[in-house]
């Protein structure tokens, strides 16, 4: 545990060394980016289902048509964005497709369907009117989403996504590494599967902004609705110095819950340097030490929450404020 604890100090070190200095902050006019949202849900596969439904289990999505899926998770929700560009650092970014992307940050209940456990160190204490189930999952490391994404999609007759030495069947990768390992960061991304994913840095940074170029996705100014955080240094925040169920702050434009705070969230990319030239459908360097995570968690501060706020971690190393949310192609 004293392990766990000190990578998660720090996790928390780092964000205030980087400050809110390190935030990109707002970017140029997206310009061509459309509204973002789909017109067409998409359910999660074999599935019944078919209409909106959120984790608490009340009314629709603002954004799109979203849809439950077939394995009777309530909190598992993609939302439909559709193609469309925006600017990230300098780079103009286009994506030629649509895609799926999870309406919620995946919870304890749909961690522990798939996988048959829950690693999360958030499984007491959950705030009053709050469902424990339905707090996101964290101490997840990079590894461990590309088998439960892979788990996921075979459930629900999907094509599994992420290929290690050959095979897409998690069940033959043998143990999730502790370490560094060169086979599983030799992961390959197959871009057509139609199964679950991590969303990319560019996919994550999209549905966050949802057409917005403000520091953050419902305004400049950060305002306590929008998500949980907490600011170890300053004392400011709300989270009580936990996760919280999800859905429970102000949905981004797109419908989309979390996109700040509660859990950090990883991402497919290798992290580097973000480029200056118009891309489309970028997927990150091909290669480096350390992945990708996004959005600040309920031990961040307000300025590390921001829509450009990047950092990143070795893939074989967790936190009690890291989780991470499913993306998929739109079929
Ligand atoms: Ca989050």
């Amino acid at each position: 545990m004293k392990k766990h604890f000190l990578l998660a100090v720090c996790v928390f070190a780092v964000c205030a060394l980087m400050g809110i200095a390190a935030c990109g902050g707002d970017t140029e006019d997206a310009g061509t980016s459309s509204n973002g949202l789909a017109s067409n849900g998409s359910n999660g596969g074999n599935s019944s289902g078919g209409n909106s439904s959120n984790a608490s289990g009340n009314s629709s999505s603002s954004g799109g048509t979203s849809s439950s899926n077939g394995i009777g998770i309530a909190s598992h929700v993609m939302v439909p964005l559709s193609s469309g560009s925006f600017t990230m650092g300098s780079a103009d970014v286009t994506f030629t497709k649509g895609f799926l992307m999870g309406k919620y940050e995946v919870t304890q209940e749909l961690y522990q369907q798939v996988m048959g456990s829950n690693p999360s160190s958030f499984t007491t204490g959950v705030t009053a009117g709050e469902v424990q189930v339905r707090r996101p999952v964290e101490y997840v490391r990079w590894y461990e989403t590309l088998v439960f994404c892979n788990k996921l999609s075979i459930l629900e007759g999907l094509s599994p996504v992420y290929t290690i030495s050959g095979s897409t069947d998690p069940s033959s990768w043998g143990s999730v590494p502790t370490s560094s390992n060169s086979t599983w960061n030799a992961v390959i991304m197959n871009s057509s599967a139609n199964g679950y994913r991590l969303p990319t840095e560019a996919e994550w940074e999209y549905a966050c902004r949802a057409g917005t170029t403000t520091t953050y996705n419902l305004g400049n100014t950060w305002n306590d609705a929008w998500g949980w955080y907490l600011s170890f240094t300053t004392g400011n925040g709300n989270s009580g110095s936990k996760t919280h169920e999800v859905g429970k702050k102000t949905a981004n434009a797109w419908g989309l819950y979390d996109m700040h705070g509660n859990v950090w969230e990883w991402v497919w990319d290798w992290y580097g340097s973000l480029g200056t030239s118009s891309v489309s459908n970028p997927t990150g360097p091909t290669s480096g030490s350390s992945r990708v995570y996004r959005g600040g968690g309920w031990g961040s501060s307000a300025g590390s929450l921001a829509s450009a706020y990047r950092i990143n971690y070795s893939p074989d190393t967790y936190s009690y404020d890291i989780g991470f949310r499913l993306a998929r192609n739109n079929p």
